[in-house]
C-alpha cells in the first residue's frame, strides 16, 4: 500500500515537471518598454532579432554576451562615432577621450556569460544608427551593426 502512494505522488511530480518543460514561459517585457529585441554578442559580431526601430519608442534589449571575452553594447550615431574616431589619433590620453565618449552614447559593458536587460529610449529626433563595440580591436574586427531608424 505505502509503495502506491509513493508512485502517485512520483507520477504526479513527474506529470508536474512535464508540464512545466514543455509550456514555453510567457515573454515578459522589460518595464516601460514597447518590444523586446533580443541580442547576443560573440567574437567578433552581434545578433539582433531587428536592426530597425521606430523614432520615438522605447526598446528593451535583451542582451547575452554569449562570447569568452567582454564586450560593449553601444548606441550611437554615425555622426558621433567618425567624430570621435577622428579624433582618437590627435589625444593624448586616449582612456579620457573614451571616458568623455561613454557619457554621450549609450553604453553597457558585458562580461562573458553577462545577461542584461535595458531600456532604450529611440530618439525622435537624432535616432541611434550604429551598434558597436570600442573595446580595442573589437570594432576593426567587425563589431559594428547598422540600425534602421523608421519615421
Ligand atoms: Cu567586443
Amino acid at each position: 500500500m505505502a509503495s502506491w502512494k509513493v508512485l502517485v505522488v512520483l507520477a504526479v511530480a513527474l506529470a508536474a515537471c512535464a508540464g512545466e518543460s514543455s509550456a514555453p514561459a510567457p515573454r515578459v517585457l522589460i518595464e516601460g518598454t514597447d518590444r523586446t529585441v533580443d541580442v547576443s554578442i560573440k567574437e567578433f559580431e552581434f545578433h539582433l532579432d531587428t536592426t530597425e526601430f521606430i523614432r520615438g519608442e522605447t526598446v528593451g534589449f535583451h542582451i547575452v554576451n554569449e562570447g569568452l571575452v567582454s564586450h560593449e553594447f553601444r548606441l550611437t550615431t554615425d555622426a558621433a562615432l567618425s567624430e570621435f574616431m577622428a579624433l582618437l589619433p590627435t589625444v593624448a590620453d586616449v582612456a579620457l577621450a573614451q571616458q568623455a565618449f561613454d557619457e554621450t552614447t549609450t553604453v553597457y559593458k558585458l562580461k562573458p556569460g553577462e545577461i542584461l536587460d535595458v531600456a532604450v529610449p529611440i530618439d525622435q529626433a537624432d535616432p541611434y544608427t550604429v551598434l558597436v563595440c570600442l573595446i580595442p580591436g573589437h570594432f576593426e574586427a567587425g563589431m559594428q551593426e547598422e540600425l534602421f531608424p523608421l519615421p
